[in-house]
């Protein structure tokens, strides 16, 4: 029996939690639950980011104080991630005493052996992500890795000595090959150290931020909260509290996060641990994104995703099952709905609900509902076995290279040859054949038998579905209580139990609805919609199109360009009348010849059976802004 001990990245309590967030937490979920399957003793910590700029601006945009805000969004993460059946064993706010008590003494720590020094710092700083950049990292002005803009900051912080710590890191990354994974994201990190590495500025001045845990040798300054964030995974095992429990817990540690968050856990973190002494985490896991249309998803963006709306309308483990299956870790994956459907009709509903329900359905008719005693050697069942054990093996090997999605690829490998042998055997053929009584009772156990199996390898991933299962074939206990170990010996399933067969565990969605859903509301997307570019154009001159009585020819101005437009509003508006007016206009449509007059955009009015109104900014703003 070994330890593991997972984290997910501590969410920022700014906003509500998306689809993304919904991702590192059910996987850390999942893997967690697949150690406790190998018989490991398992931490599982989440919790949220509570303190810094972010979180100070939301608070205010609410009237709020920050601890109330917090507060309030805090329970949001916890009663999704109840709802998703997420199993941690802790949840760890940075704003909790025990927190603060060990970021405090780990700051005053490492300033009395000399790894803090005070410095004037000139930066460019960018809110959103709580990063200052140097001149040179910006692109165009923007943060390197948002795009937002960045504000210049000049002033008095505290610096950690994180430069001193490149060559030793550099070092370390290359002998550990499993520091960082998967490959890609340790090479990025090791590119990203080929540059010299400066020092980290660990300070706000209170000034400018109060929300922060002070720095216990200068009040008027707060902990920059990355350096606040990342201690909670040391703190919540124990370290400063308790010796004995940290060390059991942080040997075995895993970082599960997303691949935007790399620099900050390979880089700051790893230095940080250096300076207190404390070895680095065993592993550093980056998964990739999920996208929608390609670009990512995020509140800011509109375009995230709600996992509840999910969950709600397919179901809590269909929702997990997805998630774990269609990313394979470390790669991005574009979500969409209508590849969920499909996924589920076929897999979850087809391959798994099925077999499930002929396998107990059969069980009933043909032998009242009893799992027949059996003698397990039988040449029919020499496949099924086979793959059996191969599926065992490729799970445990998928386990320790913390891969759920090859977990699935296995388990999936069993369900498909389950399937073959009914269709072989054919048990409906048997039961009409009373000579052949003991044939159809091995097949029946068989099947019986590897429900059983997969829903034990399953509970981690659909822990709910996989406990009906359970139910369904009469089996005692709970799938949960079963090792991988013990599935070796096959035929576990008792004999003489009742089976229970019952409603589909996962009824076929009609895969029209999708569709139909959002022709029938006539929706588009977010990312639909975004490829319009409206902007506020200036009438510079308009006249009348030749032998056309309801077309104006208008020449406007956006700014930084000219066009030529016509448009249908002669019988409304006198040509003269125009000249000076903003409007809004469609800037990317294609180009158009109308009665011979070239058009490059269309302008928007408003219009009933009476009447057709332009429309205009309230107030004068600069030509060409975008609308949207
Ligand atoms: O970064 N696809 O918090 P955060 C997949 N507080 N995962 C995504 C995602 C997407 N489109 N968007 C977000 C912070 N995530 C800091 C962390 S840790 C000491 C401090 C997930 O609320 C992914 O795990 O912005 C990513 O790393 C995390 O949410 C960022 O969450």
């Amino acid at each position: 029996m070994g330890t593991f001990y997972i984290t997910t990245p501590i969410y920022y309590v700014n906003d509500e939690p998306h689809i993304g967030h919904a991702y590192t937490t059910i996987m850390a979920d999942v893997l967690s639950r697949f150690h406790r399957l190998t018989g490991d003793d398992v931490l599982f910590l989440t919790g949220t980011d509570e303190h810094g700029q972010k979180v100070d601006e939301a608070a205010k945009k609410r009237n709020l104080s920050p601890q109330a805000h917090a507060d309030e969004m805090v329970m949001r993460f916890q009663a999704l991630w109840e709802i998703l059946n997420i199993s941690n064993d802790d949840f760890i706010r940075t704003t909790e005493a025990r927190h603060k008590r060990v970021v405090s003494e780990i700051l005053q720590r490492i300033y009395d052996a000399g790894e803090i020094y005070s410095d004037n710092y000139e930066g460019w700083y960018c809110v959103p992500d709580e990063r200052f950049w140097t001149e040179k990292d910006l692109v165009d002005g923007n943060c390197p890795d948002c795009g937002r803009p960045t504000v210049k900051i000049s002033e008095k912080n505290y610096f950690f000595r994180m430069s001193k710590y490149q060559d030793w890191l550099i070092e370390y990354i290359e002998t550990h090959p499993n520091f960082i994974r998967p490959e890609k994201r340790r090479n990025e990190i090791l590119g990203f150290l080929r540059q010299p590495l400066g020092d980290l500025c660990i300070s706000r001045p209170r000034a400018r931020l109060e929300w922060g845990i002070p720095l216990p040798f200068d009040e008027d300054y707060v902990c920059y909260v990355w350096f606040d964030a990342l201690i909670n995974y040391i703190t919540a095992p124990g370290y400063i509290a308790d010796d004995a429990r940290f060390e059991h817990w942080w040997q075995a540690s895993c970082h599960l996060i997303g691949k935007d968050i790399l620099t900050t856990h390979c880089v700051y973190w790893p230095t940080m641990l250096k300076a207190i002494g404390v070895s680095l985490p065993k592993t550093i896991m980056g998964h990739g994104f999920w996208l929608v249309d390609e670009t990512k998803m995020g509140k800011s963006l509109g375009n995230a995703i709600r996992p509840l709306d999910l969950a709600d309308k397919y179901g809590v483990d269909a929702f997990r099952y997805f998630l774990v299956r269609d990313m394979t870790l470390g790669q991005d994956s574009d979500f969409s709905e209508e590849a969920f459907v499909q996924r589920y009709n076929t897999e979850l509903a087809n391959e798994l609900g099925n077999l499930l329900n002929r396998s107990v359905v059969m069980a009933a008719r043909y032998l009242d509902g009893v799992v027949p005693e059996v003698d397990g050697d039988h040449a029919a069942l020499d496949a099924l076995k086979a793959q059996t054990e191969e599926t065992l093996n490729a799970v445990g090997k998928a386990i320790d290279a913390m891969n759920p999605n090859a977990v699935l690829d296995a388990v999936w490998r069993l369900v498909r040859e389950a399937n073959r042998f009914v269709e072989v055997q054919a048990p409906w053929h048997l039961a009409k054949d009373a000579c052949k009584r003991a044939e159809l009772e091995v097949t029946i156990y068989a099947l019986l038998e590897t429900m059983r199996q997969l829903a034990v390898l399953l509970f981690p991933v659909i822990p709910s579905k996989a406990c009906e299962i359970w139910r369904q074939l009469g089996a005692k206990g709970s799938p949960e209580d079963v090792h991988l170990d013990d599935l070796k010996s096959w035929g576990g399933l008792d004999a003489n139990l009742q089976v229970a067969p019952g409603d589909p565990v996962f009824p076929r969605i009609e895969e029209v609805n999708v569709a139909e859903e959002k022709a029938q509301e006539d929706l588009i997307s977010f990312s639909e919609f975004q490829k319009l570019k409206l902007r506020v154009a200036k009438i510079d001159a308009a006249e009348r199109v030749k032998g056309a009585d309801r077309l104006l020819q208008l020449q406007i101005s956006l700014g930084d360009e000219q066009r030529q437009i016509v448009a249908g509003i002669a019988e409304y508006y006198e040509p003269e009348a125009l000249v000076g007016q903003q409007i809004v206009v469609v800037a990317n449509l294609e180009p158009a010849t109308i009665r011979g007059v070239e058009s490059q955009g269309m302008l928007l009015a408003a219009s009933d059976d009476n009447d057709l109104t332009l429309v205009t900014p309230d107030s004068e703003i600069s030509d060409g802004a975008e609308v949207s």
